[in-house]
């Protein structure tokens, strides 16, 4: 069998197994302990999740089934040669940990194309519905949860699907899903800046292009941004706020459209997803008031002045990484190999020359170095995507290959409904008194 679902059901038994016995032999073993101060930190610290599609190390970054980002750029296949990587190969790797040849991920890109070829025509106008002026993100929330009565998960459920059989339906749901995110996003772009007009699907184009095309961009170097950009925002292991959010209300069994709708709401936040939006508007700041070229000294007093207001220097810092995200070091090279004179790109590299100092200088943050959204839309500037309200609706898009191939592992091993145990500070205070 080489069609990716087969490849993926011929690997569910073995893994079934894998848990069981893991079970079996270490199910009592400690993974650590929980303080008081984990508790009321955001649970920071806590390892209480099970997240088989990526992996977190605090000092070199993520890996997507072992593999860096690097590494990807130089093992999955791409739509041209030496090209950036095509997603839909990672999607096929993060759904069996193993790497497609060029012709798997070819027919995956058609397989998505055939599924996301047409919305229905009920999400156009629940979203005409909404009043002028709604953020892209609660346009993007909104919509896929319009998508939920196609569930097949949801209507198999009602008709009494045995437990053994639930990846199936989730598999179909979460194909169905990210075949139609991008036509979706275009949608929303193309109402909300450009009058309405929207630009039809192509098929002999990848899910990446795709979505780069439908909003009304083309040219092979747009295309291969996107493809990178779509490839990088996937998967972040299992604790962070939009990966956590679909994990959470998947494990109800609220099938895909529920939970990722649910992973959008989180990822909106501007301490999460909308960080890549607030970079944005910080660099505009920068350059109203100071000019398009400020100084080295300048920078260093802007982003003093941030912290000073109480405000976080967006794009910066990390709850689990202690270095520069690789992600963002992959959009650098993008840029020094792409557009190494544009003076935004120029721009965030002085801040990448002089943030990290003035936040080790505070003393607070315990990662002074850039994440992923210091550097994303700078890039999309460039290509003239330059509504950075947008942007975080196409991390959503990449997300959804992260959070969703873990959503079927997760029905396929059979993992539990989340409910941690909680405390009032009255049980804080007896307890320790
Ligand atoms: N600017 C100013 N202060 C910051 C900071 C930043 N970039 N990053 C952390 N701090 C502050 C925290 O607010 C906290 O202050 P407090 O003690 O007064 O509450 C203190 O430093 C310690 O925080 P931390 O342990 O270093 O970080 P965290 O795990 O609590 O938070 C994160 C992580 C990302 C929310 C935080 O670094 C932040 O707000 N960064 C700016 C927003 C951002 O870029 N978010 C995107 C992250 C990547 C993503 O999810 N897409």
């Amino acid at each position: 069998a080489s069609d990716l679902k087969s490849v993926l059901k011929e690997k569910i038994p073995e893994q079934q197994e894998r848990l069981k016995a893991i079970k079996k032999t270490h199910g009592s073993k400690e993974l650590g302990k929980v303080t008081v101060d984990m508790a009321i930190g955001g649970m920071r610290g806590i390892t209480g999740l099970l997240w088989e599609t990526s992996l977190l190390d605090p000092e070199e970054g993520i890996r997507f089934r072992g593999y860096s980002i690097p590494e990807l750029q130089e093992k999955l296949p791409a739509a041209k040669e030496g090209g950036e990587p095509l997603p839909e190969g990672l999607l096929w790797l993060l759904l069996t940990g193993e790497i497609p040849s060029k012709e798997q991920v070819d027919a995956l890109s058609a397989e998505l194309s055939y599924r996301g070829k047409a919305l229905p025509g009920h999400v156009h106008k629940v979203l005409a519905a909404l009043p002028a002026g709604t953020h892209p993100m609660t346009q993007f929330s909104t919509a896929v949860l319009a998508l939920q009565p196609e569930s097949h998960f949801a209507a198999a459920y009602q008709k009494g699907i045995s437990k053994l059989n639930y990846w199936d339906p989730v598999y179909e749901d979460s194909m169905n899903l990210i075949a139609k995110l991008p036509g979706i996003a275009a949608a929303i772009y193309r109402n909300t800046y450009k009058g309405g007009k929207l630009i039809p699907h192509d098929t002999s184009l990848d899910w990446a292009a795709n979505l780069s095309h439908q909003m009304g961009f083309d040219g092979e170097e747009v295309y291969e941004l996107t493809r990178l950009y779509q490839t990088i925002h996937t998967d972040h292991e299992g604790g962070n706020v939009s990966a956590h959010a679909t994990h959470l209300v998947g494990s109800a069994l609220s099938d895909p459209y529920f939970s990722f709708s649910a992973g959008l709401n989180g990822l909106a936040g501007p301490l999460h997803g909308l960080a890549n939006q607030e970079v944005l508007r910080w660099l505009f700041d920068v350059t109203k008031q100071i000019g398009p070229t400020p100084t080295k000294d300048e920078v260093e007093k802007f982003v003093w002045d941030t912290l000073k207001s109480g405000k976080v220097v967006p794009g910066f810092g990390h709850a689990v990484l202690r270095k520069t995200d690789p992600r963002y070091t992959c959009q650098r090279e993008f840029a020094q190999k792409h557009l190494p004179d544009d003076p935004m790109f120029k721009l965030v590299s002085l801040f990448y020359e002089v943030v990290p100092g003035v936040l080790t200088e505070q003393g607070k943050v315990k990662n002074p170095w850039p994440n992923v959204d210091a550097h994303s839309g700078v890039l999309l500037q460039y290509y003239g995507i330059k509504e950075e309200n947008f942007y975080t609706v196409l991390f959503g898009v990449s997300r959804a290959i992260g959070v969703l191939s873990q959503g079927i592992w997760s029905r396929a091993l059979g993992l539990a409904i989340e409910r941690p145990k909680s405390v009032t500070m009255d049980v804080l205070e007896k307890k320790f008194a």
